[in-house]
């Protein structure tokens, strides 16, 4: 069994967070998605819709994820890759190269980032349509 490792936050589960999601699966038969806590969240400067309980739920829920686990720190990964067998690790391509410490355990793979989607887009997004409806 070839085991993948990636991590996030995925608030607000979006199109680009599934294409990664779907490409990462894809590299092996076993999809681990560690999910940033609220508290790692308060740590990277996000502040998620839903709570880690909930973004937990919804990533269990997709076809392509096998195990979720909490994201409670950066430095985490590493016993990750040891404690599951981690043969892959993947992250989008904004963290181009800054995983490439974790080579020596095993294969990092960095994705392309999906374009014109993110969740602070959509964050924005309504935020200015209520903005119109509470000034229309
Ligand atoms: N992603 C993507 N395309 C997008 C948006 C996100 O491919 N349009 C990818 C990101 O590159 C990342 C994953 O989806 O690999 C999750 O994105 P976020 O939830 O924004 O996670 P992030 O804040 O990057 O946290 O220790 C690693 C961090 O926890 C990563």
């Amino acid at each position: 069994m070839k085991t993948v490792l990636t991590y996030g936050t995925f608030d607000l589960l979006h199109y680009g967070h599934i294409n990664l999601l779907k490409r990462a699966k894809a590299l092996g038969d076993y999809l681990i998605v560690g999910c940033s806590t609220d508290e790692f969240n308060a740590i990277k400067n996000k502040h998620s819709f839903y709570t880690f309980e909930n973004r937990k739920r919804v990533l269990e829920a997709i076809k392509y994820v096998d195990l979720v686990i909490p994201e409670n720190d950066w430095e985490q990964k590493r016993k990750d890759i040891q404690k599951y067998g981690v043969d892959v690790f993947v992250m989008g391509d904004d963290w181009q190269n800054k995983f490439d410490n974790l080579s020596d355990l095993c294969e990092v793979v960095y994705l392309t980032r999906t374009p014109d989607i993110s969740t602070t887009m959509v964050k924005s997004y309504i935020d200015r349509r209520d903005a119109v409806v509470n000034n229309s």
